[in-house]
């Protein structure tokens, strides 16, 4: 790129009018003393009287007024110079500006970011530096559901109050995305950053306000001191971000600092996503069966369709282990068609009564297709949708009431019915309860396992079963385990039950109650064998 600024003696511009100046004077000298020394007038004089009809005295006092004029002309020539030196300096100075900061919030971006990170390892030694990589959380939802420009919004502020928050000896920097990072520089010991941390993790707590209203959004900060200048800057910013994955699975405003080992469980998890992504390629992510049961009249109803991965091994990996990377990754949405399709495959097998339930992730809610791809699953199997049942977890409430709204009256319209999931275990209101056209309330398991004895369970699980009852929705209990437990839950007036009492989840949906008898050996493909094993591991 041409520089303006670094040639040596100024731009070509000035160097080459410099010169022209010099040759001009200097020829000119040379021939005044040429011409003084031939006594040249006297010499053009006389030849003048000699041609008097060449009017040579006219054309002579007009050449004696041009240098005049080329002075003027030149003078203008180089202030015309110095001006476009001017400009172009400054644009060059924008160009700079521009490649070295995020033009939203003009905040430093990646690449200045990481010159300043290797500056300031080089003096880590003396001056130890700590890093922060801060992640917004629910950024995304947020930006789908309000739009673009509401994200706009929300970063600009996000980055007003992380400068707000850190001292003139910090850089704050936008990586891109809804992720920045801090670089907090003579940092003293662990002890004085703790409370900076903390006031930046707190500054996120505040909701934030939008033209289109107010938001609540958190963040998750991953934080790692430099001590040593034998460390590359990558390398610290992967401390940075395994230590922010730590705090994001806490799933709160939090922060977490990198410790030794983290980077290999970021490598791992890193492994499990591409492994995942053969795994649904290759169609081993396989339905599971969990029996529910119509309490009053000890029945089949149908079975929740629980994912599980089989590996190439024959061992099972479970849920816990990959649904939350398939979130992260955006393979959810893969993964769970390929289960609709193998579900729906399965029940065309079933007595025609039997329903099906299914668990939809939050971050499904933006696929604007949801709806409509599993109607044409369902379509294409020849099952009538009234027989699937959609099951979303409360959390997923919190992140996106007005999305869930809508999705639950779009499935409803189609007949297809939709249950509240792990119900008591979220921070879902009784308004979204009584607003949200809900079919079924699933009473989260940690309720239920020990409700026979508990009382406080006891308490919880009747004032849920009789509010839900009262807008007109059917209670299931998960995790039923004993028959202490089934007997009590009954007398409570709940509906449907679902727990290792009735059976576990199993790879072939076995009619009840030959399910709830199959046991571990008995059964080489239930998971409770081989499977839990395999979870363990
Ligand atoms: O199946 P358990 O057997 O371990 O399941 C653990 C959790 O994983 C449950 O809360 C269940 O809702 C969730 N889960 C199981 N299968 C699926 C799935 O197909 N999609 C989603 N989003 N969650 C699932
Ligand atoms: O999506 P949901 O959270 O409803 O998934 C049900 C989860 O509960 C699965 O992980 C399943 O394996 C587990 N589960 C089902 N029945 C029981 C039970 O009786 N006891 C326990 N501890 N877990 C159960
Ligand atoms: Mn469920």
């Amino acid at each position: 790129m041409f520089n303006a600024r670094s040639e040596p003696g100024g731009t070509h511009l000035e160097v080459r009018a410099r010169r022209d100046a010099l040759v001009i004077f200097g020829g000119f000298t040379a021939l005044l003393i040429l011409f003084i020394n031939i006594e040249a007038f006297e010499y053009v004089v006389r030849f003048s009287d000699g041609h008097e009809s060449w009017e040579l005295d006219e054309i002579l006092t007009a050449m004696m007024v041009l240098p005049f004029a080329m002075a003027i002309f030149s003078i203008r020539r180089l202030r015309e110079a110095h001006l476009e030196l001017d400009w172009r300096i400054t644009a060059e100075e924008r160009a700079h500006a521009m490649a070295m900061h995020d033009p939203l919030t003009g905040l430093a971006n990646r690449r200045n970011l990481t010159q300043a990170l290797e500056k300031a390892i080089a003096r880590a030694d003396v001056s130890p530096l700590t890093l922060l990589l801060i992640d917004l959380n629910r950024f995304k939802a947020i930006n789908d559901l309000h739009g673009h420009q509401a994200g706009d919004e929300l970063l600009i502020e996000s980055a007003k109050r992380l400068q707000a928050h850190v001292g003139s000896n910090a850089i704050v920097s936008r990586l891109g995305g809804d992720e920045f990072v801090v670089l907090l520089k003579d940092v003293a010991n662990s002890e004085t950053i703790l409370p900076r941390i903390e006031e930046i993790s707190a500054s996120f707590d505040e909701p934030f306000t939008l033209n289109s209203g107010s938001v609540s959004m958190g963040a998750s900060i991953g934080a790692t001191t430099v001590d040593t200048s034998h460390i590359s800057a990558g390398t610290v910013l992967s401390q940075a971000d395994a230590a922010m994955y730590k705090a994001k699975l806490r799933r709160s405003n939090c922060f977490h600092f990198f410790e030794a080992g983290m980077e290999m469980a970021a490598i791992r998890r890193a492994e499990i996503e591409s492994a995942l992504r053969k795994a649904i390629d290759e169609g081993r992510i396989e339905p599971h069966y969990q029996p529910l049961i119509c309490l009053k009249d000890n029945r089949l109803i149908g079975y929740e369709v629980l994912a599980r991965w089989r590996l190439e091994d024959g061992s099972l990996r479970m849920p816990d282990d990959f649904i939350a990377i398939a979130e992260e990754t955006g393979l959810i949405g893969d993964m769970f068609y390929g289960l609709v399709e193998r579900a729906a495959a399965d029940v065309r097998n079933w007595s025609p009564e039997l329903t099906f339930a299914m668990n939809v992730s939050p971050v499904q809610f933006s696929d604007e297709w949801l709806v409509e791809r599993i109607l044409q699953i369902l379509t294409k199997a020849g099952i009538a949708p009234g027989r699937l049942e959609i099951e979303i977890t409360e959390n997923a409430l919190v992140t996106d009431v007005a999305m869930a709204r809508t999705l639950i009256e779009e499935f409803k319209k189609q007949g297809i019915r939709v249950a509240l999931d792990d119900f008591g275990t979220g921070y879902s209101s009784l308004r979204h309860l009584s607003e949200l056209d809900f079919d079924k309330l699933k009473i989260d398991r940690s309720f239920i396992h020990n409700v026979a004895h508990n009382e406080s369970s006891q308490t919880i699980v009747r004032t849920i079963t009789s509010m839900a009852h009262n807008l007109g929705l059917q209670v299931v209990v998960e995790g039923v385990e004993t028959i202490e437990n089934a007997l009590s839950v009954m007398g409570y007036g709940c509906d449907i039950g679902q727990g290792f009492l009735y059976g576990k989840p199993m790879a072939k949906a076995k009619p009840y109650p030959e399910a709830a008898a199959t046991d571990e050996a008995s059964d080489d493909d239930d998971e409770d064998g081989g499977g839990r094993l395999a979870h363990s591991a």
